[in-house]
């Protein structure tokens, strides 16, 4: 299918099985993904398909998510089963291939399925969209968000620091519950500035 048409009918199906702001916010990580990847030099029609669907398991059930993760035979940490919005990564990641068509395109699927928490050495397109998330037009409220829009087309990997560090200390203030693997991660790229 021609990229154009392809990039409207996820879209497409995003208004559907998203609210509306969750779907302003998909566009809004679409574009910003295509704009980083501009930047950094990796596949802006990659960064569109991604950004588009990383959200696509937001608006279901927990139940649901729980549901395509066992039929998909993925491991559930203990964090994760209590809180299962963790999941809508990975359970997007197999949305993303199954439902949407997204075939033969692991890296894309990967950048889905680590969007929340990230994870260790995570590739061009998985950082991309990991800092896409965090600083697109639509986000208002998180701390630091004018420079971390700086350092977004700076220098990746000092804003993935950021996000990451922002984050856990919100967790820690708002007494959010840390999954370890957003810890790690923050080790990860703490230890290699
Ligand atoms: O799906 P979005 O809202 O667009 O963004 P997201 O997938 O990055 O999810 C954002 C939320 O995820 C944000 O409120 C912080 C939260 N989060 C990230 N790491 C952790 C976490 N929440 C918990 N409880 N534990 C984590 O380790
Ligand atoms: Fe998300
Ligand atoms: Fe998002």
């Amino acid at each position: 299918m021609e990229d154009a048409k392809l990039l409207r009918k996820l879209r497409k199906e995003m208004q559907k099985v998203q609210d509306g702001k969750r779907y302003e916010h998909t566009l809004g990580v679409e574009f910003t993904a295509a704009a980083l990847a501009m930047r950094y030099g990796a596949s802006v029609m990659d960064a569109q398909v991604a950004g588009i669907l990383h959200d696509c398991a937001k608006c279901l059930s927990d139940e649901k998510r729980l549901k395509i993760c066992k039929k998909h035979n993925i491991p559930v940490s203990d964090v994760e089963r209590r809180s299962p919005f963790l999941l809508h990564g990975k359970a997007g990641a197999c949305l993303a291939e199954g439902k949407y068509g997204i075939q033969n395109k692991p890296e894309i699927l990967n950048a889905i399925r680590y969007h929340t928490t990230g994870r260790e050495n995570m590739s061009l397109l998985e950082k991309i969209v990991f800092v896409a998330d965090y600083i697109e037009p639509g986000r208002r409220h998180a701390p630091n968000l004018t420079e971390i829009r700086n350092l977004a087309f700076e220098n990746l990997d000092a804003a993935v620091l950021c996000i990451l560090k922002d984050t856990l200390d919100h967790l820690k203030t708002a007494g959010g519950e840390i999954d370890p693997m957003t810890e790690t991660v923050y080790r990860y790229y703490l230890d290699r500035q």
